[in-house]
């Protein structure tokens, strides 16, 4: 069926649950028979993105060509999901600006440093906190949360499906006619 487009972007720390929920959703919307094209950093990094670092220069390069990338698939029609830490609010301002007001939905995946810790998947936390690696979010990188972003989702007290119920919720309302 029609639909008109848009970008769900997820900005949080690492570990806090930005690439499952991506998946889930992305799940749920092919289920629903919406064409879905998901960018996550992590992956980006691997092939179009893997001459760039860390340093906040690099981060800004990075949300900067997969804002881009967004653009292109939201104006072929597509749904795009967006997982990136994209830590500084004037580098999201920035990627909102390429997408009219209602396209762009800022979801703020919202959980606490210490349970990111606590998760910490693959290890890089414990090797953030004793320097192996360096200029790592939330440790020795700032994080500056949303202040006015259209959905947050606090993933240490909501489940994945009902966090994935929030946001599908909220972008039917504004690609479904
Ligand atoms: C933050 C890092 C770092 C440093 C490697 N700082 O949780 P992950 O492991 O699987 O996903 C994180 C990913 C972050 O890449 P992004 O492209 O989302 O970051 S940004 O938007 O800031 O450009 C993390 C891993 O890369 N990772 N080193 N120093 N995360």
């Amino acid at each position: 069926h029609k639909h008109k487009s848009a970008v769900v972007w997820l900005t949080g720390l690492s570990g806090a649950g930005k690439s499952t929920l991506a998946l889930q959703l992305e799940w749920r919307l092919y289920q629903q028979g919406i064409h879905t094209y998901l960018l996550d950093g992590d992956n980006v990094r691997f092939g179009l993105n893997a001459d760039l670092g860390f340093s906040l220069q690099d981060r800004q390069e990075n949300i900067r060509r997969i804002g881009h990338l967004a653009k292109l698939f939201v104006d072929a029609g597509i749904v795009v999901i967006v997982a990136l830490i994209s830590p500084l609010r004037k580098d999201r301002e920035w990627v909102r600006s390429l997408f009219h007001s209602e396209e762009f939905i800022e979801t703020y995946i919202d959980c606490p440093l210490e349970v990111c810790m606590e998760r910490d998947p693959k290890g890089l936390y414990k090797k953030a906190m004793d320097g192996t690696i360096t200029e790592f979010t939330g440790i020795s990188s700032p994080y500056e949360h949303p202040l006015h972003p259209e959905l947050t989702i606090h993933t240490d007290k909501s489940s994945v499906d009902d966090a994935v119920h929030t946001i599908e919720q909220h972008l039917f309302h504004i690609i479904l006619p």
